[in-house]
């Protein structure tokens, strides 16, 4: 189809998460300077091109001012994004409460907040309806914008109440969610006090999705067992309506990691980073600060493997980079804290006047920068505790044409499923297999090397984000909204 002027049709799509792909930070009254964000769903969305997308969420701050709102509104149009404008309060109950402290550790095996029940459960309910106010706030949002044939891509854990809300207002609205986490077994989706409400908002979408067949397996369940709904190998189905639920397994934009090899900064920074690492082994982790990456347990089975390896202790190098996030909840602060201490022991017990064995850096690296350090990189450890899918895995992966390192990677990630047969899979909870698989991957023949490389390179360049867009919207085109159901009956 062509477009007015020649132009190639596309597609419009509203893309809807509760973050935009840039943060704002205000300079004066009605100026505004906008930073591309750090994320997987960031990452994965900013390589989708062949949509007329336009980007609706949260730009992470609080503007309590009209002028400032304006302003903000303006500056985001040119990135083809829309503010959702959420005060602090609903800030701190939802995005902070629920989502981050009740839904993030329960859809992870972290279980429910524990600390003192009887509040936990009198703040349950307010933080749930601020939950709900939040979704309906992002619903008003969308409503305003949104036109006739348009396809609304709904994101993620935060916005579960969204289909509902979209759907109510208008039943012919394509309306698909898909979720970044894993979603865990019925079991535990059932200790949660509002699962059946979340179930059925979720199932008011035309197309739902999830990284792994098993996390569109547990949701299945959970509406079996939770709501008494029939599952059938497309969906679920509730009064004659089907909502089609699979995996739809994301990827990376592998060739603006591949092309940015050749780049001179990062050219640059591969130099400096070979000099300074010359002698020795690299071995990198790079994470969000975050409970389900298990930073703390990667780091104790480095240590064990310098323990029980002294042949190796000034001859390689763990660099973790891992970038804050959620800075103002106290359990991620308890873990900042956590990390610096087994850092700081580790190499005061491993490290010489001139080296150390831990570099450990609190904060994001830019592309060049994060490019550089992939490639240059002997053995990847990513050893989440539970990971929906895990890009950090494909972006190493997508750099190493060359060096051919190794990934070691947890079965608890969803990757785990996609490069299973290349990586060295481990039990990040089990120290001493970890620290086992180190030793392997440090000592692994170059054939070896190869042979996993290959598997795992060519998965990633052929499963990429665009790929994964194009399919998810496509089968959302394809669902029948229930307008399309009455004429045709
Ligand atoms: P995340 O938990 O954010 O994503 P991940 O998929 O690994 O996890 O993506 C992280 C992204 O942030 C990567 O693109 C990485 O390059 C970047 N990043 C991380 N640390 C960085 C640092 N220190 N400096 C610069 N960049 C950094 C969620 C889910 C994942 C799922 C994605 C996408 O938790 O399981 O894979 O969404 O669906």
């Amino acid at each position: 189809r062509q477009e007015g002027h020649g132009r190639p049709y596309k597609q419009r799509l509203l893309v809807v998460a509760n973050r935009l792909p840039v943060s704002a930070v205000r300079k004066g009254e009605d100026l505004w300077q906008l930073e591309i964000s750090v994320g997987g769903l960031v990452s994965a969305l900013l390589g989708v091109k062949e949509f007329d997308a336009r980007w609706i969420g949260w730009a992470g701050v609080n503007v309590p001012d009209d002028v400032g709102q304006k302003a903000l509104t303006k500056a985001l149009a040119e990135k083809r994004c829309i503010p959702v404008f959420l005060d602090e309060d609903i800030v701190h109950q939802y995005y902070n409460g629920y989502c981050n402290n009740i839904l993030w550790p329960l859809f992870h095996y972290l279980g429910l907040p524990q600390e003192d029940r009887l509040a936990t459960t009198r703040s349950f309910q307010s933080q749930f309806d601020a939950y709900k106010k939040a979704n309906q706030m992002f619903a008003d949002v969308v409503n305003r914008h949104y036109e006739e044939g348009d396809v609304v891509w709904c994101h993620d854990y935060h916005l579960m109440f969204l289909p509902k809300c979209l759907k109510e207002h208008n039943s012919n609205m394509k309306v698909g969610w898909f979720l970044h986490t894993p979603f865990p077994s019925s079991e535990i989706h059932r200790t949660l006090p509002s699962r059946s409400e979340l179930l059925r908002s979720v199932l008011a979408a035309d197309l739902v999705g999830f990284h792994t067949y098993d996390y569109a397996r547990h949701f299945v369940s959970a509406c079996t067992r939770i709501l008494g709904l029939e599952g059938t190998p497309e969906g679920v189905e509730d009064q004659g309506k089907l909502t089609r639920v699979a995996a739809f397994p994301i990827g990376i934009d592998s060739d603006r990691f591949v092309r940015a090899l050749e780049l001179p900064p990062v050219q640059e920074h591969m130099k400096e980073l070979k000099e300074r690492f010359a002698g020795r082994k690299v071995m990198l982790g790079v994470d969000r600060l975050d409970m389900i990456k298990g930073i703390p347990q990667k780091i104790l089975a480095f240590e064990k493997f310098l323990e029980e390896n002294p042949n190796w202790r000034d001859k390689v190098v763990l660099l973790q980079i891992a970038v804050p996030t959620r800075t103002d909840v106290p359990e991620y602060q308890k873990l900042t804290s956590q990390v610096h201490e087994i850092v700081g022991r580790i190499n005061g017990r491993f490290g010489t006047l001139t080296a150390v064995p831990i570099h450990h850096l609190d904060r994001s690296l830019d592309f060049h920068a994060l490019c550089a350090l992939y490639a240059v990189t002997d053995v990847a450890l990513v050893t989440s505790l539970r990971d929906g899918m895990n890009l950090v895995s494909y972006e190493f992966v997508a750099c190493q044409a060359s060096k051919k390192g190794v990934l070691i990677l947890s079965e608890f990630a969803g990757a785990a499923q996609s490069l299973g047969a290349g990586a060295i899979l481990v039990n990040p909870w089990n120290i001493t297999e970890v620290a086992a698989s180190i030793g392997y991957a440090l000592n692994m023949p170059a054939d070896e090397r190869e042979k996993r490389h290959q598997h795992n390179f060519m998965h990633v360049t052929t499963h990429t984000s665009q790929e994964w867009a194009a399919t998810f919207v496509s089968e959302l085109n394809d669902t029948i909204v229930e307008a399309q159901l009455r004429t045709r009956q």
